[in-house]
């Protein structure tokens, strides 16, 4: 090895680095900030302009775009006729090049950023060095992450040179990373192409005619509660997805024990989504921990009131809603205290010591909230394996995409952010105030529940719940059959239409007086009459929410 090319933004441990390169008597050319930071360090260093005979130009968008560089990277070898033209061409061999990007995602991180500022952080020069140099893994050693430098440079001085398994392993690493870094950009500029044109607009920057709004790849700024499109009238999925993700965590296994697992960070996740929980004490988190967490989340953000929400395997167990916070757990826990064992709560006001301690009564895996008062966290303290979750933005929405994985690839949706589209009453009789607040309750409740599901509800709090039926009929059989309250009084509702009037019969031998569900089976007369002859009201929302 006799020559590397040093190029870095994140300059992080780069000197030590190429010091170490350097007392191998390898030489070091590099770019000017890297080469200012490696002289200023005292290594001797040569410029790329040096080596291309070309000036860095165009504010630094053009430094090592050369076929000095890329040449140098490129030849095999063991190629006769590639170190022929080398030779006719006086370019040099580069045998190790150290890079790592212009910091895109950092840039893109930052509040309000322009057009113009994630344009300028997007690195050309770089990722093509890294290319060409993962490209000719054979012969040339890549590094783009700085974890990697005491490795390479302890192979370099025990054998002079990498081994080939060393080299494909960092070419491996840098067509991912190159790869994300690209996601990184597609999604940014997909996103924001609204505001990013309007900006650019703004600036009477209209030549390339195309009024801002007019199109739009990306989804409309977020507003706080349901009715707000995700996505304009003629919005299309993309014909590619770029999606860049990247590692939390390895996670200890999977849903069961033989399944190994690790959580990934999408770019551009908002805050109050789950990568941005901060684990205060407890075990280290799980596949399931992380999985019903999400659940519970999705579901706690359906309320603006105080609101507690008991999930386990997915499926919300008690749900309530209260004045104060410590009510509301109260009455999530008396909605069905055998399922909670074990399960999540979230919750979406800070939690107080008095709440703490009823749920310090119970076995639980995680608690999440916005926040947690000291107190609270004392009372936790005797719990050491709980895991408690901190998310300060708790309620906030997540916009874009809800993808399912296929054997092959990706199903696609937009998120089911609306309850209901176009809320009747088909009975004569019409809910009363307090009815049709519990109708809506239970009606988010149900969204979230897998289907087939029912929810009944009373007073802000669900009674009973019945997920994951193969018929809707059986989900609302075992919502009853193991409920130990009194149904008498409280409302039903139903992910998707009833096909039948059993549910109608069902429900009214329980004496539930009102029901929502969505409307639309050819059966709907059936369910209105039945309704009718028993004296229950209905409501129509026009909108189903099947959950898998
Ligand atoms: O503007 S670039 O896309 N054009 C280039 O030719 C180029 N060559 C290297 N960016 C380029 N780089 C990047 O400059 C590297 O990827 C690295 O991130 C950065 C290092 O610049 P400096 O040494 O001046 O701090």
């Amino acid at each position: 090895m006799k020559r590397a090319l040093i190029s870095v933004s994140d300059k992080d441990g780069i000197l030590d680095f190429a010091r170490g390169l350097s007392k191998e008597g390898i030489e070091i050319l590099s770019t000017g900030g890297t080469a200012k930071l490696l002289r200023e360090g005292g290594l001797t260093v040569k410029d790329v302009s040096e080596v291309t005979g070309f000036p860095e130009c165009l504010d630094g968008r053009v430094k090592t775009l050369h076929p000095k560089v890329h040449g140098g990277i490129l030849a095999k070898r063991g190629d006769e006729d590639h170190q022929k033209t080398l030779k006719d061409l006086e370019i040099d061999a580069i045998d190790l090049v150290v890079i790592n990007l212009y910091p895109f995602k950092e840039t893109i991180a930052k509040e309000a950023v322009s057009l113009e500022e994630a344009i300028e952080n997007i690195d050309i020069g770089g990722p093509t060095m890294l290319r060409s140099a993962a490209k000719n893994f054979e012969d040339v050693t890549v590094v783009t992450d700085r974890r990697d430098y005491d490795r390479v440079l302890k192979e370099i001085q025990k054998r002079g040179d990498t081994s080939l398994v060393t080299r494909y392993e960092l070419a491996l690493k840098v067509f991912r990373e190159t790869a994300y870094y690209d996601g990184l950009i597609a999604e940014h500029l997909g996103k924001n192409m609204k505001k990013h044109l309007e900006e650019h607009i703004g600036k009477g920057n209209t030549e390339k005619g195309m009024a801002a709004g007019e199109t739009d790849q990306g989804d409309e700024a977020d507003s706080t509660h349901k009715a707000d499109k995700a996505y304009p009238e003629d919005f299309a999925f993309p014909e590619k997805l770029t999606l860049p993700y990247e590692k939390v965590m390895d996670l200890r296994y999977g849903e069961n024990p033989h399944q190994k697992a690790a959580f990934y960070r999408e770019a551009g996740n908002v805050p109050g989504s789950l990568v941005h929980a901060e684990q205060l004490q407890g075990k280290a988190l799980s596949f399931n921990n992380l999985n019903d967490t999400q659940g519970a989340l999705e579901l706690l953000k359906e309320f603006e009131k105080p609101t507690a929400v008991a999930v386990k395997h997915t499926n919300p167990c008690g749900v309530a809603s209260n004045e104060t916070i410590e009510k509301a757990f109260e009455k999530c826990y008396a909605a069905d205290p055998k399922s909670i064992f074990g399960g999540i709560v979230a919750l979406n006001r800070e939690v107080d010591e008095s709440t703490a301690r009823e749920m310090e009564e119970i076995f639980l895996e995680v608690v999440v909230a916005p926040g947690f008062s000291r107190e609270a966290l004392e009372v936790f303290k005797t719990k050491k394996n709980l895991r408690i979750l901190q998310l300060p933005d708790i309620l906030q929405r997540e916009r874009g995409m809800d993808i399912k994985k296929v054997s092959g690839g990706l199903l696609v949706q937009d998120k089911d952010r609306d309850l209901i589209s176009d809320s009747k009453i088909v009975t004569e009789k019409a809910p009363g105030d307090e009815e049709m607040k519990d109708l809506e309750f239970a009606y988010k409740v149900a969204k979230h529940v897998k289907s087939n599901g029912v929810v009944i509800a009373k007073d802000q709090q669900t009674l009973a719940i019945g997920p994951g039926q193969t018929s809707r009929i059986w989900a609302l059989d075992n919502a009853i059959r193991n409920v130990e309250h009194d149904l008498a009084g409280s409302v039903l509702a139903s992910d998707a239409f009833f096909p039948f009037d059993d549910c109608v019969m069902k429900a009214k031998e329980q004496g539930i007086s009102a029901i929502i569900q969505p409307g639309g089976s050819l059966k709907d007369e059936d369910s209105i009459q039945c309704c009718d002859r028993y004296g229950i009201s209905m409501v129509f929302t026009g909108m189903r929410h099947f959950k898998h």
